[in-house]
């Protein structure tokens, strides 16, 4: 998977374009000098620009020339240098924790944790489902636009509650009470079963795990700052920090080490604009398992934000029910 979306695309486009310039300035010069001086072709002499084999031309020698042939090479280095360490700072600098969405990873053996101190609500792209879901502080309301939706599960803290909707009417209101401090969902099933459209609240304190097949679950188009951290599974042993992990992002170009010991953690950084699932790999042998200590990131709209900030056709293309996903 070709992590399109990064600076490290970006940085690799901007290094081919000036490579290209180099390459055809190079290779101009020497094919140009290999067909100009080839064998056979008697030098002339009176020539103004005439080179003796074996000899500099020291008596009519360019000083420009010779200047140009240090400064422009330094300039290109110099340029090449900004702009990698540009991409590195919009990797390591940090943005200011009340502009990011903040998620505490722990990284054990073999899983990934993640806990939210922020809470997130968020919601599929009702133009894509034909599914709205609006919970109010007493009301829960399901908007089917259309949609072949049949039934609502409705989930509060583990506690499953069933719905029917009124296929009759646009709209289904249901008197329930939101409640920010709990884990709450909705899924919009058809007849058959099949899921059409989700609805999810995630309090802080609430926890994912890789270990139960959860997903690590972000908001688009706003910068993501993860914290993280390396700890054993069972912590009855003090003198058994755990090992070293790193988290990585292929989609992102994105990976940091998670130290175990280290109390403040360790901190990355990216910024996603495409709903979708993407992949999360361990990317330091950490033990046997390591090879299967692999997750999932779902980047999904807030509830009544959309993410077109770039990519509105792209999210309209995809309309077919395939939402998003790509491995
Ligand atoms: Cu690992």
């Amino acid at each position: 998977m070709i992590a399109e979306d990064t600076v490290f695309s970006l940085l690799y486009d901007k290094f081919m374009f000036w490579s290209d310039i180099v390459g055809i300035l190079t290779f101009g010069v020497l094919l140009y000098a290999v067909y100009r001086y080839r064998d056979g072709v008697e030098p002339d002499t009176t020539e103004k620009d005439h080179i003796e084999v074996g000899s500099f031309p020291v008596d009519r020698h360019n000083t420009r020339l010779e200047i140009a042939f240090y400064v422009v090479p330094t300039i290109l280095v110099v340029w090449l240098t900004i702009l990698a360490t540009s991409s590195s700072s919009i990797v390591w600098v940090i943005p200011p924790q009340d502009e990011a969405f903040d998620v505490e990873v722990v990284g054990k053996q073999w899983f990934w944790e993640f806990d939210y101190v922020e809470e997130l609500t968020w919601e599929d792209d009702p133009r894509i489902t034909h599914v709205n879901v609006e919970w109010f502080s007493s009301s829960l309301t399901i908007d089917t636009l259309g949609s072949a939706a049949v039934n609502a599960t409705v989930n509060q803290d583990g506690v499953l509650t069933d719905y029917a909707i009124d296929s009759a009417s646009d709209s289904t209101s249901i008197v329930l009470a939101h409640n920010s401090s709990i884990y709450q969902s909705v899924k919009v099933t058809d007849a058959d079963g099949h899921l059409l459209h989700t609805w999810e609240h995630l309090p802080v304190g609430h926890q994912f795990s890789s270990a139960a097949d959860e997903h690590l679950v972000v908001p688009c188009d706003e910068d993501i700052v993860l914290t993280l951290f390396s700890r054993p599974h069972d912590e009855s042993n003090p003198a058994y920090a755990g090992v070293q992990h790193a988290f990585w992002l292929p989609q992102w170009g994105a990976k940091e080490d998670l130290v175990p010991g280290l109390e403040g953690g360790t901190v990355m950084t990216f910024e996603p604009d495409r709903i979708g699932t993407f992949d999360i790999r361990c990317a330091e042998y950490c033990g046997l398992s390591h090879a299967k200590m692999v997750g999932y990131i779902d980047i999904v709209a807030r509830d009544g934000a959309d993410c077109d900030k770039d990519v509105g056709i792209k999210l309209l293309d995809e309309s077919d029910g395939s939402s998003g996903g790509e491995h």
